[in-house]
């Protein structure tokens, strides 16, 4: 068998409990050594005291975890080459006993198989700004048009073409919907200047979204539920723009290209502001784990749901 969920997990998604998808490529690829362990575990922590279980997705010897172990996690965070692992990779992956980091797009497909509707990372993947030459659009966006998972984020990227993404996924049919006030979440920042359409002012609310989802055939699609930080706890705008045009010029003059272009400019965030920039994409993913679990907590509370 190439997919096993734990024993935890498994028996979580039957009984209709609280479940909350964590992705892995974060670990291997997003947050340096040796913080990316720790950060982990202590996502999962996070969850529990939600009240949900936490499920964090990843590959190792060729089998896909749902709900790696202690030891299954410390093994895609400190090993050297762990593939970034995107859905379409997942096959060959399999086929060639790999160990791998999931992205959003393959652990938001894996999550699903897995009967798991709550999943929280920091960031969406999106279109990055030199798309128009590079054609670079993140299978984050083309998974969520077809994969009934509800992704609790801090936006996308702010690395990315924030208004080019958001049209990308009102082409692509997939709603989004800010969780409080506000604009569309920044990642690093709190706004990223593009105003939404709706709102939710509650777990209960967003829960409501997500069963709405499934009474109106759109029991297919994803659900992207914007969750800003608060504006005290950001990266301060200045030194984001100036270290992310130093970046976006290097990428250039490097010719960094595809799946390589989002740790590349992350890795220059936590290399040139001094740790400000890990200490926000850890509060980030903290943040967005505790909100999925209690958005996961309200949609199992099944006695007071409302009808589809
Ligand atoms: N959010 C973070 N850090 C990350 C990512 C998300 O805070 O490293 C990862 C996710 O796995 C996402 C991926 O799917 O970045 C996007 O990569 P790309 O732009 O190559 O699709
Ligand atoms: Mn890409």
């Amino acid at each position: 068998m190439s997919f096993e969920a734990s024993g935890e997990v498994a028996e979580a998604v039957r009984g209709n409990a609280p479940v909350v998808a964590l992705e892995s490529t974060l670990i291997s690829h997003g947050i340096p050594r040796p913080d990316n362990l720790l950060l982990a575990y202590e996502v999962e922590n996070a969850v529990r005291e939600e009240g949900a279980v936490p499920a964090t997705i990843g590959m190792v010897g060729g089998v896909v975890k749902v709900g790696l172990s202690k030891g299954e996690l410390e093994i895609l965070a400190t090993e050297d080459g762990v593939p970034k692992l995107s859905d379409r990779d997942l096959p060959m992956a399999a086929a060639k006993g790999s160990h791998g980091a999931t992205t959003v797009a393959a652990t938001a497909h894996l999550a699903s198989l897995a009967g798991i509707r709550l999943f929280a990372t920091g960031g969406l993947g999106g279109v990055h700004r030199e798309a128009r030459e590079s054609w670079d659009v993140s299978a984050d966006l083309g998974i969520l048009a077809r994969t009934p998972v509800a992704v609790v984020c801090s936006g996308v990227k702010s690395i990315l073409d924030v208004p080019a993404t958001l049209e990308y996924l009102e082409t692509l049919g997939v709603p989004v919907v800010g969780f409080g006030e506000g604009n569309f979440a920044g990642f690093y920042l709190s706004d990223s200047g593009q105003p939404l359409d709706w709102h939710v002012e509650s777990e209960a609310e967003a829960a409501d979204v997500v069963r709405a989802m499934g009474g109106l055939g759109f029991g297919g699609t994803g659900l992207v539920v914007s969750n800003p930080l608060p504006e005290g706890s950001q990266l301060d705008p200045r030194l984001h723009d100036e270290v992310l045009t130093a970046g976006l010029c290097d990428l250039e003059k490097l010719g960094v290209r595809g799946k390589e272009v989002t740790p590349f400019l992350l890795g220059r965030f936590h290399e040139r502001t001094g740790g400000a920039s890990l200490a926000v994409n850890k509060e980030i993913i903290r943040r967005n784990a505790r909100l999925a679990a209690r958005i996961s907590v309200a949609l199992s509370g099944g006695s007071d749901a409302k009808p589809a």
